[in-house]
């Protein structure tokens, strides 16, 4: 199939899932279109059936707001015609869904029908589209397309409890490349980061309010307070700043390491030993999926679609959103006992496994293949 594929291509949850589909849909044999304003951040190599094509939008001094959508359904309608792009994949509803009808109405009006499969990631509902400004088009842009996916059961429920949807939603969770993640204890540069007795606890996000930061760096004080341990921040976001200053205070920035954005998320998780989440809202939580791939429990809020990845007991724990104690409480039971920390380690690789790319990615397949064949029909 020939395939295009709208995201966001920064760092984010919503591009790297995109991103690793079409690399993986591109192995599978199919033709992949990546269309969006940069090259996506974890889109390193193009090749014969991988391709990117950017949206230009022009700088035009008379607007205030540069028009993003325009320029983006013009360019799904140039490439469409030139690849002969078979079904448009959009992921993050806002504005994509909505720039993906347009160009689809352009299009029939010369005969071409490509359908539209949209995928919903979370703030794309939980905090953004749902706000008043936004909701009636997103509500209209899920409803036209031809197919709609959500990364959890969660976000599928907020969904369907905050729009007027008519579109059955399938639930395609978030999924992993295993392998990626596949690595032994010698072949992490541990050392570089800590000593040997010191835990290392991480944290991964774009540092917005929604990950609730604070809570991280207070729930690392917590465990500091009781067992040697560093803190290890990557990500980069509005809350980076004010991360910073928190720890000055708390007197702690010396076991704090304050990473900004990386391409090499598998070769930090090596060397963690916990994993901390404690977000206010979050669909599925992509970066604590990619922990357990490595082998790191994950201690996080009860928010939203984590308890369908994180497991009570098993791969972590969940506590309610800002229980700082709680948190910090169920951090140091796994962290105090290197027995158990080795039993919550296998425990989270192995819940991550049903996750895995290669059972994941044939299900957006075969929603590709009915949609098509629904279309042939019409
Ligand atoms: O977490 C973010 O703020 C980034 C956001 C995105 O759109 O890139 O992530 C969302 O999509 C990810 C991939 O489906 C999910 O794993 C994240 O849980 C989700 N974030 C939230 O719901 C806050």
């Amino acid at each position: 199939m020939r395939i295009g594929i709208v995201c966001y291509p920064t760092f984010g949850g919503s591009g790297v899932v995109a991103t690793e589909l079409g690399l993986e849909l591109s192995k599978r044999g199919h033709e992949i279109h990546f269309i969006t304003y940069s090259q996506p951040v974890r889109l390193e190599l193009l090749s014969n059936n991988v391709h990117y094509h950017e949206v230009n939008v022009p700088e035009y001094p008379l607007f205030l707001y540069q028009p993003y959508e325009l320029a983006l359904s013009s360019k799904l309608v140039d490439m469409v015609k030139l690849h002969k792009i078979e079904v448009l994949h959009v992921h993050y509803a806002i504005p994509h869904a909505y720039a993906a009808y347009m160009a689809k109405k352009m299009l029939q009006e010369e005969g071409i029908y490509v359908p539209i499969v949209t995928t919903l990631h979370g703030t794309d509902i939980t905090l953004v589209g749902s706000h008043p400004f936004y909701k009636p088009a997103v509500t209209f842009s899920i409803n036209k397309s031809d197919a709609v996916t959500s990364v959890s059961q969660s976000l599928k429920d907020d969904t369907l409890r905050l729009f007027d949807i008519k579109k059955e939603i399938n639930v395609v969770p978030n999924f992993i490349d295993l392998v990626k993640y596949e690595h032994q204890f010698t072949d992490c540069k541990r050392a570089m980061m800590a000593n040997v007795d010191e835990k290392i606890i991480t944290h991964i996000s774009n540092f917005r309010e929604v990950k609730q930061i604070p809570d991280v760096i207070k729930i690392f004080y917590n465990i500091q307070k009781e067992i040697p341990a560093k803190l290890m921040m990557v990500g980069e976001g509005p809350e980076r700043e004010p991360a910073e200053r928190l720890c000055a205070e708390l007197g702690i920035s010396d076991k704090v390491v304050f990473f900004g954005n990386s391409n090499e998320i598998d070769k930090i998780l090596c060397f963690s030993d916990l994993f901390l989440l404690p977000s206010l809202t979050e669909s599925f939580g992509l970066s604590a999926l990619e922990a357990m791939a490595s082998g790191v429990p994950v201690i996080s809020s009860n928010t939203g679609g984590i308890p369908e990845v994180n497991v009570h007991g098993v791969s972590g724990f969940l506590s309610p959103i800002n229980d700082i104690e709680d948190m910090s409480k169920n951090a140091l039971y796994i962290l105090k006992d290197d027995t158990l920390l080795a039993e919550f380690k296998a425990n989270a690789k192995a819940t991550s496994k049903k996750f895995g790319i290669h059972a994941i990615v044939p299900q957006y397949e075969a929603i590709y293949e009915d949609t098509l064949k629904k279309c042939l029909i019409l």
